[in-house]
């Protein structure tokens, strides 16, 4: 039998491959291309539109990070909206957080959910039974724009911008995210390789100065996101938070402690330190209309 490889089509001229030992599901969803692997390095893989989503076996560090920086530097969060999410490890480690009441996700492809659930069930490991949760299959922006509820963190974990993940990425979605967040509340969203995709947090931070007082990025080294250190938005008009001395993030960890593999309080302080070329690009971007002016 000839061995078959999966290979990533995220950027033009490099990319990283899979061998595929087993497909598990393979289909062309409503939304998007779907497809679900076994490997023996990374366990089992999910790819949307040709672009590596998680592993089993580093989905830990994205997931931990995206949730627990944003939660415990927010210190209170009661009600956690979640837009995509659909494999569940982002709502798995919301539900981790005893002082969360409350999460609704939006996730836009009930294939995903539905599929995650099936072959990569411990991603989202029980989650999607949790009586805190409410999922509603449907488009993040129309959900933003319509939204009478409000929510102290907003975690955006989708594809990159192309396809159905586009407009998670526009100066519409985040301005009607702002609506849905209570004062001093916290918005994360994924904003691509840190190396690769320079215009992509160029973009976002453009986006973000205007509507937040504070807004910046967090970094998380994740294999199977190629390219270097990932981008993670952060957004709020509470300056603070993302200074907080590790003795507070401490604190607030020990007070209502569960397992991590990769998430700590020491790397949640210096997530938030960025390499000089990233810097170098935020200090160029002329804000025009800044929340800080
Ligand atoms: N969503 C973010 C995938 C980002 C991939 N992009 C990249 N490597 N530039 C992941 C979904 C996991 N719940």
């Amino acid at each position: 039998m000839s061995e078959k490889w999966y290979n990533e089509t995220l950027f033009e001229n490099y990319g990283q491959r899979f061998k595929i030992d087993n497909v598990l599901f393979e289909n062309q969803t409503t939304h998007q291309h779907l497809v679900i692997f076994e490997n023996s390095q990374f366990g089992r893989v999910m790819a949307l539109d040709g672009v590596i989503q998680t592993t089993t076996r580093d989905e830990c560090i994205y997931h931990e990070m995206m949730v627990h920086v944003p939660v415990l530097a927010h210190g209170k969060a009661k009600r956690v909206l979640i837009i995509g999410g659909g494999d569940g490890g982002i709502l798995r480690e919301v539900l981790k957080h005893k002082s969360v009441e409350h999460v609704t996700m939006i996730e836009i492809d009930a294939a995903v959910v539905e599929m995650s659930k099936q072959f990569l069930p411990s991603i989202s490991n029980g989650a999607f039974e949790d009586p805190r949760l409410n999922l509603v299959i449907a488009d993040g922006m129309d959900f933003v724009r319509d939204c009478k509820e409000k929510f102290d963190v907003i975690i955006t974990d989708s594809t990159d911008p192309i396809g159905p993940g586009e407009i998670l990425f526009t100066d519409d979605f985040y301005s009607a995210a702002k609506r849905c967040l209570n004062e001093g509340g916290i918005v994360a969203s994924q904003n691509g390789a840190s190396f690769l995709q320079e215009w992509e947090f160029e973009g976002t931070y453009r986006r973000l100065s205007s509507l937040y007082k504070s807004p910046w990025f967090y970094l998380a080294g994740v294999p199977t996101y190629v390219g270097g250190f990932m981008t993670l938005a952060w957004a709020t008009d509470n300056e603070a938070y993302r200074k907080l001395p590790v003795e507070t993030i401490r604190a607030r960890f020990n007070a209502n402690p569960f397992q991590t593999k990769y998430y700590n309080p020491e790397i949640h302080v210096s997530a938030f330190n960025l390499p000089q070329h990233v810097l170098d690009k935020l200090a160029n971007i002329n804000v025009t209309t800044s929340a800080v002016a």
